[in-house]
């Protein structure tokens, strides 16, 4: 972690970090998000949890919600401390983790993400303690549906988000209020993760790759932060200890 990546962060609203995680360790959660996602088809919300083929014959996964609360794997992972370290950087106080989840890209068919502010689903304050981080459990670039970012969007205002036809967990700020002439395509290698800022505008493209694209995003928040809604009410961090036997608060 160096000055130039917190400058990176507060000027832009996001950056890359390479090397927080080694290969072995992101492999071994990858091929566990796997056995996760095979379990969480939630036939109330078609394309959720699952992304259908282009010729719709075929599923593979999509998302797996609160990985922390699945597995003690997934927990320690999710907690080291060279993660949270970087966070407390970046943030200026220690990190708390409220939630989680796996966003998974199949090869050829992994489906795009709109554009979104984290911040309007959270309705957190103060904004600025509010921050994710996405961990690449595989090398991630353009081909296979790299998070891309608005430069400089987190100092502006949090945009309306109009619903998206068919898409009820998908959001989309209108189309005139993305500068995308100040995208940023932000490519990390497997172990390396991406942090942004709670109001930084993101999206990711569909994966056009033979190769999978999965990544890790946990949400952290200050002990400072409030939330309109009830974004903090069954925040990790907030519970007691648990059957499967780790604290999960981090402070
Ligand atoms: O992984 C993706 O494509 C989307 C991730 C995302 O929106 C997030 O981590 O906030």
């Amino acid at each position: 972690m160096e000055r130039n990546h917190y400058d990176h962060y507060w000027n832009k609203g996001w950056v890359v970090i390479e090397e927080v995680f080694s290969g072995e360790q992101v492999e071994r959660i990858g091929a566990l998000a796997l056995t996760y996602a095979d379990n969480e088809p939630n036939a109330a919300r078609p394309g959720y949890n699952m992304d259908p083929s282009p010729d719709g014959t075929q599923k593979a996964p999509r998302k797996v919600d609160h990985p922390f609360l699945k597995d003690r794997e997934f927990r320690d992972f999710v907690l080291d401390e060279r993660l949270t370290q970087i966070i407390e950087f970046l943030i200026g106080a220690k990190p708390l983790l409220f939630g989680d989840q796996l966003f998974m890209k199949p090869p050829r068919y992994g489906s795009a993400k709109p554009y979104h502010q984290d911040n309007f689903y959270f309705g957190c304050h103060p904004d600025d303690e509010v921050i994710t981080s996405w961990i690449a459990l595989d090398d991630v670039d353009a081909a296979n549906g790299c998070l891309r970012y608005i430069d400089g969007s987190h100092l502006g205002p949090i945009l309306p988000h109009n619903p998206v036809p068919g898409q009820d967990y998908n959001r989309l700020p209108p189309q005139e209020l993305l500068d995308l002439r100040k995208e940023s395509l932000a490519l990390v290698k497997r172990g390396g993760v991406v942090f942004h800022h709670s109001k930084t505008l993101h999206t990711s493209h569909r994966n056009e790759s033979e190769r999978w694209r999965r990544g890790y995003a946990a949400h952290w928040v200050t002990a400072n932060v409030t939330s309109e809604r009830d974004t903090l009410d069954k925040a990790y961090f907030k519970r007691a200890p648990t059957p499967l036997g780790a604290r999960c608060d981090v402070d």
